[in-house]
């Protein structure tokens, strides 16, 4: 089990939409990512940068970013683009983070 932590950035003035996309996640998605082997995915908000901040456990050979070429990743990507900075094929600009301190 692998802990995986990344940031990604939300246009300004979208908290309210991006939580209401993500409390309504499709769940062939939720699936998809359960089935990954992610877990625990959380994401957390700094509203002074809009910057969103993201922890999974990974049991898999990748995390949720690594899923790219998934068809159902692609249209997901696809539905949060206007919202998110994103690279030229949708995907989410991501940060990987290092770890620098765990404590169990
Ligand atoms: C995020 C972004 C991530 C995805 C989560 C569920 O906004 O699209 O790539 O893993 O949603």
């Amino acid at each position: 089990m692998q802990r995986l932590a990344f940031k990604m950035k939300l246009n300004p003035g979208q908290k309210e939409a991006y939580t209401k996309r993500h409390n309504e996640i499709w769940p062939e998605l939720k699936k998809l990512l359960k089935e990954a082997g992610v877990s625990d995915y959380s994401i957390f908000f700094d509203k002074h940068t809009q910057t969103l901040f993201a922890f999974q456990k990974v049991s898999g050979n990748g995390g949720s970013q690594d899923l790219a070429n998934n068809p159902i990743v692609q249209k997901w990507w696809a539905f949060m683009a206007d919202i998110m900075e994103t690279n030229p094929d949708n995907s989410p600009v991501s940060t990987v983070l290092e770890e620098v301190f765990y404590m169990e």
